[in-house]
């Protein structure tokens, strides 16, 4: 029997992804940890404690004691707000993963790791269309720097200690049930909401910047696909690739005044276009879809319907 550890479970991926694991491993073998407070689904659902990733003693406790055997840790400083705090964002990004990666080759029962990468391991001298799982990789964002360097560190680990530890290069996710915060990609989230709420947004990207973006679900259904795939036929300890659908902002207002006809939208691009700018219009992600089986169910259109259906009725 599975006895999981997340790590970040309030957060965008966490509270989805809590859920998904406790449906399929049991509600209390489960153990969601976060340093602020979780959406009451979580807390009430099943174990939810405070656990600061950073302390390393106080984790590696926590793991023996409750005889973690799987950890994804999902916590993270993301691109927007690293540059803001470069050096505080590389501190946690880092320092985090790595008190993970030494609980993990120091607790036996603990078997496997899951950890997010990103897209933003690209940089702009990637190749921007169906860009390839191994390509050139120059990011020029504190957060890119931090996540290259931790698929290094988790190639690393699994060379030399044989830490299982598996990872996958994210999109921009959207959701409905928690809200990202501090990323590049949260543009893809604000929109519905302000959509809705004001029937206006002001985007901090231009019109025709292309992103690649993915439905949540798509997103867990990967992740566990990945974490159940057995050892010997996972390939990369780096970092996945893989692909929902691309769009641009002014897509994007075109698909939602499908619902919302009087949907109006300005772009005043800042600081977050030039990152934006520096990662992939698109993802090539053949590796994971033939080692998983797993493949992307949801393109614009359906993730537009559903989430103005899901925002109406949170609202
Ligand atoms: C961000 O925008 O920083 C994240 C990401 C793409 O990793 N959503």
């Amino acid at each position: 029997m599975e006895k999981i550890l997340i790590i970040g479970a309030a957060g965008q991926i966490g509270s989805e992804l809590t859920m998904e694991l406790r449906r399929i491993h049991g509600n209390e073998n489960v153990f969601a940890t976060d340093i602020k407070d979780a959406p009451y689904y979580i807390r009430e659902s099943g174990p939810f404690q405070f656990l600061d990733v950073m302390d390393d003693r106080h984790l590696i406790h926590f793991v023996i004691r409750n005889k973690i055997t799987q950890i994804y840790h999902l916590a993270a400083v993301l691109s927007g707000n690293a540059e803001k705090l470069p050096l505080q964002a590389w501190s946690i990004n880092m320092n985090s993963l790595m008190n993970v990666l030494e609980v993990a080759k120091m607790v036996e029962d603990v078997k496997k790791v899951f950890w997010p990468s990103s897209i933003a391991v690209f940089g702009p001298s990637t190749p921007k269309e169906n860009t390839p799982q191994i390509t050139i990789k120059e990011p020029n964002t504190v957060y890119g720097i931090s996540k290259l360097a931790g698929e290094r560190w988790c190639d690393y680990y699994f060379n030399q200690y044989g830490v299982d530890v598996r990872s996958i290069r994210y999109p921009g996710l959207i959701s409905y049930k928690t809200e990202p915060g501090g990323g590049t990609t949260d543009f893809a989230v604000e929109i519905y909401y302000e959509a809705i709420k004001n029937k206006k947004y002001t985007c901090f990207l231009g019109k025709n910047t292309r992103l690649p973006l993915m439905f949540m679900p798509d997103a867990v259904a990967a992740t566990i696909a990945l974490m159940e795939t057995p050892q010997d036929e996972i390939y990369f300890h780096t970092g996945y690739n893989i692909a929902g659908f691309s769009s641009t902002p002014g897509e994007m207002a075109d698909s939602i005044r499908k619902y919302i006809p009087e949907f109006e939208i300005t772009y005043v691009p800042d600081f977050r276009q030039e990152i934006a700018d520096s990662w992939p219009d698109s993802i090539d992600d053949h590796y994971a879809r033939s080692n998983d089986h797993w493949s992307s169910k949801y393109d614009l259109e359906q993730t537009t319907k559903i989430m103005i259906e899901e925002i109406r009725k949170k609202i």
